[in-house]
């Protein structure tokens, strides 16, 4: 019989503190989702009114060769927009993406007992968090979502530290992207007028986490969010989703697209990987490329994976709008702060669109 969790409390204990995850509770049985992920309407994802993004995937091994200006363009034109693309033909192995996407349902298939030793509070390494929600202590409604979150510092410590059923496949994922994100960059840092040597990309993106996303069925997916509303904060997102669907990101009000201000669906494409902008690359750029928001829905037939590798800077590193940039748009639009102070206010605060940018508004005398 189900277990009745008589109050938000016991709930939570379960949930969050033991470790039990969304997945302990919709294997335990409920039939109903509990108050505490009910999402106010505003939030719920009216998933029959959406529309699907058709802006076609970007091949990636068009850059070697003839069309690479062409390529170029279409990269920075989306990254200007909507700050989503998909990409194919990116150098990642396809059948290492299939592997990956067995090896987080196995994980998250473990007992509890088997996760819960990598909570905040009792893993045996900074390196892997695994929880649920985005910050449960902060949030008014819960997020339908369990992750496992590998930072990268080097091989050898991936391997140590990683959980074994997910490390070799985590890191062979993350070591096969780079050279892919080293081109994406180059590409939008060309096309600011800065060039991209190896002190730069460490400044840009030297720290990695590969996460690994679970969403389990919902009971009634119309009243509940997988991930809420959000931008993410770092560089650049790679992103892996599964054949399921449900990646929704929102079409900026001030940009030349059509759809402006309304939910677009980033369609699973098979061997495809989803590529968004970060508040970091928004405010390194002034504001030329976009932080994209999206957001998750739930689904009551299956449960969906995603993997997204996050880059971006080492916590101790400046930063500030490029000089570059500045001089040509006269202003900087964004002020200079330090990187582990713009974590510290993201991870500290519930999601909420891109309101995480308003850290770095200059500061009005
Ligand atoms: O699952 C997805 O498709 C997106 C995940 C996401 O937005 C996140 O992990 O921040």
């Amino acid at each position: 019989m189900a277990p009745s969790f008589d109050n938000g409390n016991s709930l939570f204990n379960f949930v969050v503190q033991d470790g039990n995850g969304v997945k302990g509770l919709v294997d335990s049985g409920i039939s109903k989702v509990p108050q505490a992920y009910i999402q106010p309407p505003a939030e719920q994802i009216d998933k029959k009114n959406a529309t699907k993004c058709e802006m076609p995937p970007v091949d990636l091994s068009r850059l070697d060769g003839p069309d690479h200006d062409e390529v170029v363009k279409e990269i920075v034109r989306a990254s200007e927009t909507l700050g989503f693309f998909q990409v194919v033909n990116h150098g990642v192995p396809v059948d290492l993406l299939e592997s990956l996407k067995g090896t987080a349902h196995n994980f998250f298939g473990l007992p509890a007992e088997r996760k819960a030793v990598y909570c905040k509070e009792v893993s045996p390494t900074p390196l892997v968090k695994y929880g649920t929600s985005f910050v449960p202590e902060n949030e008014k409604a819960l997020e339908w979502k369990d992750y496992i979150s590998m930072a990268y510092t080097n091989d050898a410590e991936a391997l140590e530290h990683w959980p074994v059923e997910c490390r070799d496949v985590a890191l062979q994922y993350l070591n096969t992207s780079l050279d892919m994100v080293r081109k994406l960059l180059e590409a939008l840092m060309g096309n600011l007028g800065v060039e991209l040597d190896d002190s730069k990309i460490d400044a840009f993106i030297g720290k990695k986490m590969v996460n690994m996303n679970y969403y389990p069925t919902c009971p009634s997916p119309e009243l509940t969010v997988g991930v809420g509303r959000h931008s993410d904060m770092g560089t650049l997102t790679i992103l892996l989703q599964d054949g399921i669907g449900g990646l929704y990101v929102k079409v900026p009000e001030d940009v030349d697209m059509e759809k402006r201000g309304q939910w677009v669906e980033i369609p699973p494409v098979p061997g495809a990987l989803v590529i968004n902008i970060g508040d970091m690359l928004q405010i390194l750029s002034n504001g030329r490329y976009k932080s994209a928001e999206h957001r998750v829905r739930t689904t009551s037939t299956k449960s969906r994976v995603s993997i997204p590798i996050f880059t971006s800077p080492q916590a101790t590193q400046k930063i500030a709008p490029l000089p570059q940039v500045v001089e040509k748009d006269g202003v900087a639009r964004y002020r200079e702060f330090v990187f582990s102070d713009y974590m510290n206010s993201f991870f500290g605060n519930a999601h909420d669109g891109k309101k995480s940018l308003e850290f770095a508004k200059p500061n009005l005398a």
